[in-house]
């Protein structure tokens, strides 16, 4: 599907700036930071909206962190290949789409939309490939037979699931233990308890038709695609095996990421990634902020108030990606202020130096995205006045934009 259209990213090493040291992201799989320096394009999957109720603050840190990493990667000196999934047909859409009388195909054109726009407020990297699970039911058939032929497809009534024993390294992404992932499961969409399955975390692959849903006519029967083999079926077609990130908020790390990725294997008998990376759950009011409990501050709504974009983001950024975090209403007036701020500095006819900034802040970014250090290390430079550089103001400027995304 359409996706939507990039900002412009200064390529510092083109500017006499060099490039940036080599990237190091922490890998929930391992619990470690790993350099993430692959030869050619750095290959990126990160799980899209579904698309009711966006685009929420928490959704906004989630992209935000992989639109970071994307900046760090290219200041590396690498080209990006950028996948991202819509899951445009799934049960929370459709009950949604169910309580409010509006048809779920509307709903999700609609919702997809007003994501698209604040992406491009935020100054979000658009993915190459921005894929929806109803464009995608060929790839999941197609995958489903290769499981099937693998042994690792059984029939309940007329829906299909697969038997997470047939990898033998399941449980490797998440590092938890069954009982965890049993607790886990049916809180984010697992069905533990339904009579048939031969273990009650296997998950759905296939749905057959149910009254009043949308379905597709294919060769397993009337239905719709299972969550986790949309996502592992889009990112094997557009990106391969053993691609180098695995993203999304720290919400999909059981059961979605190693459900994707036990199915990706299963077939290929290769790793699905290299790296899984999670950011942090922004809160609100006390709980996680997410659709179905409509805690929300939604990023159309700040910008409905007037709040410039670029202080929206500011007001992420003060924030380390792997962070839980609560948002509190006094976050947009800070950012503000040092917007403000910095704008005031880079505008400066003569400013302090800019190399050891720029130093920093390459440093902050590639030490596993640490913008608040990045931040702060900005600050200190914009409240300095021993004017001396009359370069170091668009030095900054650019810089700032390259890395961060921020446009003064
Ligand atoms: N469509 C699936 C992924 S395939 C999904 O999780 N959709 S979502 O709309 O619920 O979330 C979209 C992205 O935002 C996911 O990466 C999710 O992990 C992230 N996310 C959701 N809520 C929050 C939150 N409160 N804080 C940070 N990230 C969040
Ligand atoms: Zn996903």
């Amino acid at each position: 599907m359409r996706s939507w259209s990039s900002p412009d990213i200064p390529l510092l090493g083109d500017l006499g700036l060099g490039v940036g040291p080599v990237v190091q992201v922490h890998d929930t799989a391992t619990g470690r930071l790993r350099p993430s320096d692959p030869s050619g394009s750095a290959r990126l999957y990160v799980c899209g909206i579904t698309p009711y109720d966006a685009t929420h603050m928490g959704h906004a840190s989630t992209y935000l962190a992989f639109d970071l990493l994307q900046r760090a990667w290219r200041d590396h000196g690498l080209d990006v290949d950028y996948t991202q999934n819509v899951t445009d047909v799934d049960d929370p859409l459709l009950e949604r789409a169910l309580a409010t009388g509006i048809d779920w195909s509307d709903l999700a054109e609609r919702e997809i939309e007003l994501f698209r726009q604040d992406m491009t407020a935020l100054r979000i990297i658009a993915p190459a490939n921005y894929v929806g699970a109803v464009e995608t039911i060929d790839l999941v058939v197609s995958l489903i037979d290769k499981l099937d032929a693998a042994g690792a497809v059984y029939r309940v009534d007329d829906d299909l699931y697969f038997d997470v024993h047939a990898d033998a390294g399941f449980g490797a992404v998440s590092g938890l233990d069954e009982q965890a992932m049993l607790q886990i499961f049916p809180e984010r969409g697992g069905d533990p308890a339904r009579a048939g399955k031969k273990h009650p975390l296997d998950c759905l692959l296939w749905q057959a038709e149910r009254p009043g849903e949308p379905s597709w006519e294919t060769r397993l029967g009337r239905g719709r695609p299972g969550w986790h083999v949309e996502c592992a079926a889009i990112a094997l077609e557009h990106l391969g095996t053993a691609f180098d990130v695995q993203g999304g908020g720290s919400d999909l790390v059981f059961p979605h990421h190693e459900m994707s990725a036990s199915e990706a294997t299963v077939v290929t008998h290769e790793p699905f990634a290299q790296a899984y990376v999670h950011a942090g759950m922004v809160g609100f009011e006390g709980e996680k902020m997410s659709k179905s409990k409509g805690n929300l501050v939604l990023v159309s709504a700040l910008r409905a108030a007037g709040h410039d974009p670029m202080a929206i983001r500011l007001a992420l950024l003060a924030h380390h990606y792997r962070s839980d975090w609560e948002w509190f209403d006094d976050e947009i007036a800070k950012a503000e202020v040092r917007l403000a701020a910095w704008r005031d500095a880079v505008s400066r006819p003569l400013a302090p130096a800019g190399a050891d900034l720029l130093r920093a802040v390459r440093t902050a970014m590639a030490d596993d995205l640490d913008a608040p250090a990045a931040l702060a290390a900005i600050d200190t430079w914009a409240a300095d006045d021993s004017a001396a550089d009359p370069q170091a103001g668009r030095t900054a400027r650019t810089a700032i934009d390259a890395l961060l995304g921020v446009a003064l």
